[in-house]
């Protein structure tokens, strides 16, 4: 079978910046489902419209099933396929290891790339665990020294409309903070019939809802604030107890032999927690697969003592703003179209008023990490963001398994 040609070779007339003449940067991806879909896209089109010092490469992509890798090499646009993560890091033609694969893998396959020398890109959550998570730490801070640099992909950091909040935090525009509350709400398990998947089972995930969404919205908030979580009480529960299993072993579980029975969940299905910031701000924080009819909905809204502003994922080219030193009479929340040239990443995107999407966070995580690869800088968040907030994670399973007492997040 021909391998698929690289879109920067197959497709003429693309952008300044990603003609051949740039050094290839060569990537090798772990992982090809959902997340590997959104990084696929990423790394194919970053070059294409950003005017990057080096040109992404999908090198190869790697899988356990040979035949779905080679399926899924053709449809996201890889040259090569691995079927061991082993093989994949020795690749001389991979630079960056894209680690897209369930968090329990997370550390073993990171540890590995950046003691061969390659930089590393981990989705989200860090790890399943405080201890992986400084593992992992260590090892990019011992690969920083040798010029190695490590980025774990909270995305969400990357919409132009949060990074021009953070932007605003920044120069002072809402003054001292008082509060931040942020909710990421879905709805994909209300069915009781959905399978024991991979997400549900403690073992591969770590968590539930509470890694898998709470760990986007405890960056999300920590960024914005510009401050971190240190001490929250918390509630998780688990709705749905057992599950029915997933006819076959596609998913890793020995299912039985018919396909049916039912097997354990082993995670929450909610976390709520509250929580106080360094600077005395308080927080609140709502994780949750059960909000019937939110799909994808993540909103924040961070108060201070001079304005205010709010993100919602579903309007995510736009901001709220509410500047608090308005007189009264005119004052409210106004709303800002972020889609202005010297909003953060638009001047590559398109005429003001055209919206971007959710999978232009991962262009624009691409973006970030070539930049920084060829610049000598470190990118962010780092493997150390990524490591407080599974410290965080870890206090609010601590503080839900005491009734809720405040619980400090370790240092
Ligand atoms: C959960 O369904 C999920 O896919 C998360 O894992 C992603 O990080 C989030 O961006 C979308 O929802």
């Amino acid at each position: 079978m021909a391998q698929p040609q690289q879109p920067d070779e197959a497709q003429a007339g693309a952008r300044p910046g990603a003609a051949a003449g740039r050094p290839p940067l060569g990537v090798g991806m772990v992982g090809y489902a959902f997340m590997g879909a959104a990084h696929s896209q990423g790394w194919r089109t970053a070059g294409r419209v950003f005017d990057l010092p080096r040109r992404p490469v999908l090198a190869a992509v790697c899988g356990r099933d040979a035949e779905a890798v080679r399926g899924a090499a053709d449809r996201l646009g890889w040259a090569a396929t691995e079927t061991d993560w082993r093989a994949l890091i020795a690749r001389d033609d991979v630079d960056i290891v894209d680690i897209c694969t369930p968090g329990d893998s997370h550390a073993e396959i990171a540890v590995a790339a950046l003691e061969a020398g390659k930089h590393v890109l981990c989705e989200k959550p860090l790890a399943n665990t405080v201890e992986e998570a400084e593992a992992m730490a260590g090892a990019a801070e011992a690969a920083a020294a040798r010029g190695q640099v490590a980025m774990v992909g909270f995305n969400y950091r990357r919409v132009p409309a949060t990074s021009l909040a953070r932007r605003m935090v920044a120069e002072g525009r809402l003054g001292a903070l008082r509060h931040v509350r942020v909710t990421y709400l879905q709805d994909w398990l209300v069915d009781p019939q959905f399978p024991l998947t991979w997400r549900l089972r403690k073992e591969s995930a770590g968590s539930g809802a509470l890694g898998d969404l709470g760990a986007h919205i405890v960056d999300l908030a920590q960024y914005l604030a510009g401050e971190p979580v240190t001490g929250v009480s918390a509630m998780t529960e688990t709705f749905v107890r057992e599950r029915p299993l997933l006819s076959g072993a596609s998913d890793g579980l020995s299912a039985t032999a018919d396909g049916a029975g039912k097997g354990p969940v082993t995670v929450d299905d909610a976390a709520l927690f509250t929580a106080r910031l360094a600077s005395g701000a308080l927080a609140s924080f709502e994780a949750t697969r059960f909000a019937t009819g939110r799909k994808n909905s993540l909103r924040i809204e961070l108060n201070g003592e001079k304005g205010s502003l709010a993100f919602d994922l579903e309007r995510l080219n736009e901001l709220q703003y509410h500047d608090g030193t308005e007189p009264g009479t005119y004052a409210g929340f106004r709303r800002i179209l972020v889609t202005e040239p010297d909003h953060p990443y638009l001047d590559a995107w398109w005429p003001p008023g055209h919206g971007l999407g959710y999978e232009h966070t991962f262009v624009h995580q691409a973006r970030d990490l070539v930049h920084a690869i060829a610049g000598g800088s470190r990118p962010l968040p780092s493997f150390a963001d990524g490591l407080q907030v599974q410290r965080v994670l870890a206090a609010v399973e601590e503080s839900a398994e005491k009734n809720s007492v405040f619980t400090p997040v370790a240092s």
